[in-house]
């Protein structure tokens, strides 16, 4: 990844344009001026020193474009974001009148699906954001992207509820890596007055070993264990939830 690239281009439209596609398909968020939260966002980091944003930067976007979700659907990641997004798109329970999805994850959100994927940054001094070049994501930790990403990160682990899930890779050593959100801010920041109990899915661990007893998940057995929040760990392989989401009619492949 190079630190060279700038603002994704369009930013502002794709913002207001992704925001009207999300509100016409999620009637149940009511109206929402699209306008008003693109230049909400764009107020955070205009302006401002690239390497420089908090993410309380960001409270006043995250005020306009946050809602509420579902209790039992949330589905938290590290280093598994296409198949968590996969199933996140795929996993639905069509066995009552409307149809619903039956895990959320933050890029299922109106705040992580106006941004997935964007890249911006602005300078001091500027009156718009910056398209010749950005800081990249190890470049500072202060950086616009990351600092967003922990915020909104944040919000959707303090809004967390009932039976939740976290997909982890168990084919890499550290599938709960001090660097990565999960670990350094969405695992603790979970709320046991509002979690019943964390499922924990290893995706695709060596088949001769369970990584549920490695050392990098009793770590975070041990950060829910300290925050009194009840987990299991399920290892599973790709191919087989691929199957079961395809065809599941209900929520009840894992
Ligand atoms: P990771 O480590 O898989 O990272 C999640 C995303 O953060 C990546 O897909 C990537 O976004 C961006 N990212 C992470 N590390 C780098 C990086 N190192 N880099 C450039 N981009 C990077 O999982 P996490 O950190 O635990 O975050 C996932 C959780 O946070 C989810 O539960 C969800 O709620 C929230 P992209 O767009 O490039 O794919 C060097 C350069 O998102």
């Amino acid at each position: 990844r190079t630190s060279a690239e700038g603002t994704s281009k369009n930013l502002a439209d794709i913002i207001v344009r992704r925001c009207r596609v999300y509100v016409q398909e999620h009637e149940s968020l009511g109206s929402r001026d699209c306008e008003e939260i693109k230049n909400r966002f764009l107020n955070s980091v205009i302006g401002k020193d690239p390497c420089n944003i908090t993410m309380n930067d960001y409270d006043f976007f995250m005020e306009a474009a946050r809602q509420n979700i579902s209790c039992n659907k949330f589905l938290f990641w590290s280093k598994t974001k296409e198949i968590a997004h996969f199933v996140s798109s795929v996993y639905m329970n069509i066995n009552v009148i409307n149809p619903s999805k039956c895990v959320m994850t933050l890029e299922d959100s109106l705040v992580g699906y106006m941004m997935d994927g964007l890249k911006w940054c602005s300078r001091v001094g500027m009156k718009e954001m910056d398209y010749s070049s950005c800081p990249g994501w190890n470049d500072c930790e202060l950086n616009s992207v990351k600092s967003f990403w922990k915020r909104a990160s944040l919000y959707f682990a303090s809004i967390a509820c009932g039976n939740v899930s976290v997909m982890l890779n168990g084919s890499i050593s550290d599938p709960f890596s001090d660097s990565s959100l999960f670990a350094n801010t969405e695992s603790r920041k979970l709320n046991s007055k509002n979690i019943d109990e964390v499922n924990i899915l290893l995706v695709d661990s060596p088949p001769d070993r369970n990584m549920c007893e490695s050392s990098s998940i009793r770590e975070l057995r041990s950060v829910l264990s300290g925050s009194n929040i009840r987990y299991k760990c399920t290892a599973l392989k790709s191919t087989e939830v691929k199957q079961c989401i395809s065809s599941a009619q209900s929520c009840n492949c894992f």
